[in-house]
């Protein structure tokens, strides 16, 4: 099927005027949008299909990525260059006068996720379909996605998300697939004269899950997956029982609105409710899906694998064993085996307070039938370990403690794989978080370290490096990243680095303009772009940050006859909504902004750019342009990160702590690419154990540190109210749970190392390419690779028309 221009114009212009019932001349950019939208979804839908009957008609095994979070971006430009039709789709809106750019940006973000969990499970979807791999995404269509992020005086407000206001041209709404999902009332086990157990429900709330398809298109494989995202609505059937709005609100409510926190753990309901309302719809729908192979039941595994994506699916185990006994009759060993062979679970995080413990009296109430079979599981595990590991290891792995239900210990013990998100993270999984698990099962631990689709953070997020590597190296790398190394090979070439800088160059130039238009602010585009982008947290530390930009900031204003190297720092970073401390973060970056942006001695030497609303879009346009990229975690803390790998791929350099990701970066650019600073993990345990640190003491006796901190509560900072205090009395006061004044010398000293290397641009622009040329690991096909094979035993499905 090849497009040609004129083809598409002709083919586009009745395709808009069927639409709207006038000529393509008179239509609006969002009008263009969707009639292109549904252009290009037509245009895929053979492939859709025949992807689909493809698995079937081959018996695939299919693997069923389960998550709450999906953050796929925008689909329009993504799904045009995976089709390979981009190109041809550019000149022939060109030709008719119409801007491509423009219209793609009038397509809504799909903000499903918070952050790093939701974009890592959308870089899978696309290597998944990229590597001809029968992979299908499960989870919500919420129908409001994480906030928008506005600031008012500095402050972060959250104004709601309503993403499907306009038509989502992607979705396929299917309502042949629905299912019911049963919440609480009454359940009891009845015997029958067939020799099993009925399980018998009353008084449930029942609500329907409608699917809402959409296709996840492969790179120029002729392959299209899906994603599955439901919707809970009243079962037709019983829409005569509900009368009034607030009737309605329990089942519409269950859709309604994402969860806006990504790092600590509320035991709500309603919560819970998208949990399971998710979990089952997804569990019901693979095992009607898997009647289609015609194969026994006791072969579910040689044809599904349900990954877990962290513990917020994880009732999934449960769900399957439930209706493998109650709907297929199983036995519960036959039913055990199957689970457990088919269910996988990744974590990611340590954090305490993010672990999901649900309260039993709320699990039992909501799903009563789950959690009866909850509390066997847990029954079994106790009673089979005890004599094997004694009272200690037992009950410390239990899934029933002091009336919670562990998700992470359902997780561990349902699954047959177990894994981390980077090597430091996998660690301390077996050594610490996850110890005593590692002891009973120490096969199930693997490690697969995150990944990025090059494709979306490289190929179209910067064209001109991408047409720079194709020139130089040929195209082989867009599908075999490895080849990418081959760059490594112009590393002295004088022309190569100089189209290197230039490129970067201009992609700062673009984002000066987009910061000039969006926040009013000039920028040199010259200067040094220093970039942190990501959740807003206390152990992501961006306050370390400011505190290094006010240590600039009183510096120049002490010596302003000093050359320095000019920097721009940049921001993008939502707060959840009660993380009262990270909202004061940002109240105080936002008022070191006005200080130093509108401060005449400074000029351009230093400028503060806090963007609104940080999400998928966005980045897009920062990380091409991007000299540092900031990844200054408290070591032990983040387990992987991923913006570390989308900012050097881009060629900048890094900033970092030796945590997470950030130490396989190291190893594979080299120590000299990067620049390294702080604790180590193994330093932060033992400061912690042997609780040595006092941080008023540094605080006391470093005089740089203490001006810096003291700027935050003197006046210095204007239209403050409290806020620099409140993170001063934590730094100073409550001994400083992140080590930031710890880490706050060696941070200044590696950030003077990268104003000494950016004074010398080729050797600047040397290790940027280094970088680049280096980043070839951290491609998601590589990492799905390896989950493909070590974890799901999933194939690669190459049928001959990959063209
Ligand atoms: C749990 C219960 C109730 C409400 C919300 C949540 C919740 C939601 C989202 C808990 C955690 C998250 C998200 C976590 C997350 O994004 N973790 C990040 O995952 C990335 C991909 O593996 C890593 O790179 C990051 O290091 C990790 O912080």
């Amino acid at each position: 099927m090849n497009l040609t221009v004129q083809e598409f114009i002709e083919e586009y212009k009745t395709q808009f005027q069927t639409m709207f019932a006038y000529s393509y001349e008179e239509g609006t950019t969002e009008q263009h949008y969707t009639a292109l939208g549904i252009f290009i979804k037509n245009y895929l839908s053979r492939h859709w299909k025949e992807t689909r009957e493809s698995y079937i008609k081959e018996g695939a095994k299919q693997v069923y990525y389960f998550s709450m979070e999906f953050l796929p971006g925008r689909q329009l430009r993504n799904n045009a260059y995976n089709l390979g039709i981009l190109d041809i789709i550019k000149e022939g809106l060109t030709e008719l006068d119409l801007s491509f750019d423009s219209i793609a940006e009038a397509e809504a973000d799909p903000a499903l996720g918070n952050g790093g969990l939701g974009r890592l499970a959308s870089c899978f979807m696309d290597s998944l379909a990229s590597l001809s791999i029968p992979g299908n995404g499960n989870g919500i269509r919420y129908q409001y996605g994480l906030f928008r992020q506005k600031f008012v005086d500095g402050y972060q407000v959250e104004v709601p998300e309503n993403w499907l206001r306009n038509r989502n041209v992607w979705e396929t709404r299917n309502n042949k697939s629905t299912c019911l999902v049963r919440f609480g009332g009454n359940v009891w086990l009845e015997p029958n004269d067939k020799g099993y157990y009925e399980a018998k429900y009353e008084n449930t709330l029942n609500v329907l899950a409608v699917p809402y398809d959409t296709p996840m298109v492969g790179y120029r494989n002729n392959k299209v997956n899906n994603l599955r995202l439901w919707s809970a609505e009243i079962p037709v059937e019983e829409e005569a029982n509900y009368h009034t709005l607030d009737e309605i609100q329990p089942i519409s409510e269950i859709t309604q609105v994402l969860y806006p926190d990504d790092s600590n753990y509320e035991g709500q309901l309603l919560r819970l409710k998208q949990e399971y309302f998710m979990v089952s719809a997804g569990v019901q729908s693979i095992i009607r899906h898997f009647r289609k192979y015609n194969v026994p039941r006791k072969n579910i595994p040689d044809k599904i694998a349900i990954h877990i994506n962290d513990t917020h699916p994880a009732l999934a185990i449960p769900e399957l064993m439930r209706i493998l006994m109650d709907e297929e009759h199983l036995t519960w060993d036959q039913a055990w085996e199957i689970t457990q062979k088919t269910c996988s679970y990744t974590n990611h995080t340590i954090l305490r307070e993010a672990l999901e413990k649900w309260p039993i009296d709320m699990m039992k109430e909501l799903l009563p039938r789950i959690y009866m079979i909850i509390e066997e599981i847990n029954r079994r595990f106790v009673d089979y370990h005890l004599p094997l590991y004694g009272e200690r290891i037992t009950w410390q792995t239990a899934i029933l403690q002091n009336g919670v239900v562990n998700m992470a210990h359902l997780a561990v013990i349902g699954s047959h794989s177990v894994n981390g998100v980077a090597k430091l993270h996998t660690d301390i999984l077996m050594s610490d978080v996850l110890k005593d698990f590692f002891e009973i099962y120490p096969e199930r631990f693997n490690n697969k370290t995150n990944g990025i689709t090059q494709r979306r953070w490289v190929h179209l997020a910067n064209p001109e490096l991408t047409a720079l590597i194709d020139e130089k190296i040929g195209e082989e790398w867009k599908r075999n990243p490895a080849e990418l190394k081959v760059f490594k090979g112009f590393e002295q070439d004088e022309e190569t680095l100089k189209q290197v800088a230039e490129i970067k160059l201009n992609n700062k130039k673009r984002l000066a303009d987009y910061i000039e238009e969006v926040k009013g602010i000039q920028v040199n585009p010259r200067a040094l772009f220093d970039v942190q982008i990501k959740r807003l947290h206390a152990y992501k530390r961006q306050h370390l940050n400011a505190l290094h930009i006010l240590h600039r900031y009183l510096e120049i204003k002490r010596n302003p006859d000093k050359e320095v190297v000019p920097r721009v720092f940049i921001f993008g970073a939502k707060a959840a909504p009660s993380y009262v401390y990270a909202k004061q973060i940002i109240k105080v970056i936002n008022s070191i902004a006005d200080l130093v942006n509108n401060d005449p001695d400074i000029g351009d030497k230093l400028k503060v750019v806090f963007f609104e609303n940080y999400g998928v879009s966005l980045a897009e346009k920062i990380i091409p342009a991007a000299d540092i990229g900031e990844q200054i975690s408290l070591a032990s803390m983040e387990a992987s990160g991923t913006s570390n790998m989308k900012l050097m791929a881009n060629g900048a350099l890094t900033m970092a702590t030796l945590d997470g990701a950030n130490i396989e970066i190291k190893d594979f650019v080299g120590e000299d690419n990067i620049f390294i600073f702080g604790l180590t993990d193994k330093e932060v345990y033992e400061l912690k154990a042997n609780q040595s640190y006092q941080s008023k003491e540094l605080y006391e006796t470093n005089e740089q540190l203490r001006r810096v901190l003291d700027a935050l509560k003197d006046g210095t900072i204007p239209g403050l109210n409290g806020e620099g205090s409140a993170i001063f009395d934590s730094l100073v006061h409550y001994n400083d749970e992140y080590f930031v004044l710890k880490d706050f010398e060696s941070y200044v000293d590696a950030q003077n190392r990268a104003d000494a290397l950016y004074a010398k641009p080729m050797e600047w622009t040397r290790k940027s390419l280094l970088n680049i040329a280096s980043s070839a690991p951290f491609s998601a096909d590589y990492t799905i690779k390896r989950y493909a094979d070590d974890i799901w035993k999933v194939k690669q499905y190459f049928t001959g028309d990959e063209g």
